[in-house]
């Protein structure tokens, strides 16, 4: 059976990693168009920076929660079955184990030259307009994928859910697209729908089956049952 996981904010929330849209979220204290457009980075790069050179150096005090552990776990069990789509630009997937992970909305460990191209690993603050390592220019900008602009990898995640048996969404509002579209795209394929999340999405309906809870319970019930 091969399973395609999407993975959104809510997986991280058990962390300390704010969501988006719950009451509490990221963007109560921002507005969004303030933050995730290429416009708004356009008109103050400062400000972004900030916001994304904050989340950045907060990686270091969360840890991954038994949901990504769980998800893991699963990868050790069913290998190149198993893949991993997140929307999340943390890395706790891979700090719990997992491998098989694309994110498809970018990464707060790397870099995006605006002058060359080049996607660099990256650790520290960017705020302060680092060279490029590959082309020396100032213009490296947080290697996130804001409104407008294009995701990451969907060509081998279409590809992913054309094959998948069964897709699970984990934590996410299904509040933005491509991403809330999966679902439908893998039922048209075929494929068997699960949700886990705190409350049913937006694109709820849309599944054949709904857990309603926290992940960091809902996923490893999932994983275990899985496994037998
Ligand atoms: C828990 C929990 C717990 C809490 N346990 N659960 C009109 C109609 C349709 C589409 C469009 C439209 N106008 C424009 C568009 C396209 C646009 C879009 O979707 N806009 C919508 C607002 C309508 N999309 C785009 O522009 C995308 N690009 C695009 O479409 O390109 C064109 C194209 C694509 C494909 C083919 C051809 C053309 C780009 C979208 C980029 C999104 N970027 C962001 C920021 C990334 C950087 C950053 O992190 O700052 O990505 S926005 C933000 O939302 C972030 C997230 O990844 C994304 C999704 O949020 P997520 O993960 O769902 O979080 P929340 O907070 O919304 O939900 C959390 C959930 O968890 C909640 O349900 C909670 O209940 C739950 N939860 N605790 C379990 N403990």
């Amino acid at each position: 059976m091969r399973i395609v996981v999407l993975t959104g904010a809510g997986i991280s929330a058990e962390s300390g990693v704010p969501t988006f849209r719950d009451a509490d979220g990221l963007w109560e204290g921002h507005r969004v168009e303030d933050v995730a457009t290429p416009a708004a980075y356009d008109a103050q790069p400062a400000v972004v920076h900030q916001f994304y050179d904050a989340r950045r150096a907060a990686l270091a005090g969360v840890e991954p929660n038994p949901a990504h552990l769980a998800l893991a776990r699963l990868e050790r069990a069913w290998g190149d079955d198993l893949l991993v789509v997140t929307q999340n630009i943390d890395d706790l997937h891979e700090r719990a184990g997992s491998t098989r992970v694309l994110h498809m909305h970018g990464s707060l460990r790397s870099a995006l030259c605006r002058a060359c191209g080049s996607r660099v690993e990256w650790e520290g603050d960017l705020g302060h307009f680092p060279p490029c390592p590959a082309c020396h220019r100032l213009e490296l900008r947080p290697d996130v994928v804001w409104f407008g602009e294009i995701p990451y990898e969907l060509d081998r995640i279409f590809g992913a859910l054309e094959r998948a048996d069964l897709f699970v969404s984990v934590g996410t509002s299904g509040a933005v697209y491509p991403a809330a579209g999966f679902v439908q795209a893998a039922a048209a394929y075929g494929a068997r729908t699960l949700e886990l999340n705190l409350e049913p999405s937006e694109g709820s309906h849309f599944f054949d089956e709904a857990r309603h809870g926290r992940a960091g319970e809902l996923v490893p019930a999932w994983v275990d049952e899985l496994l037998g």
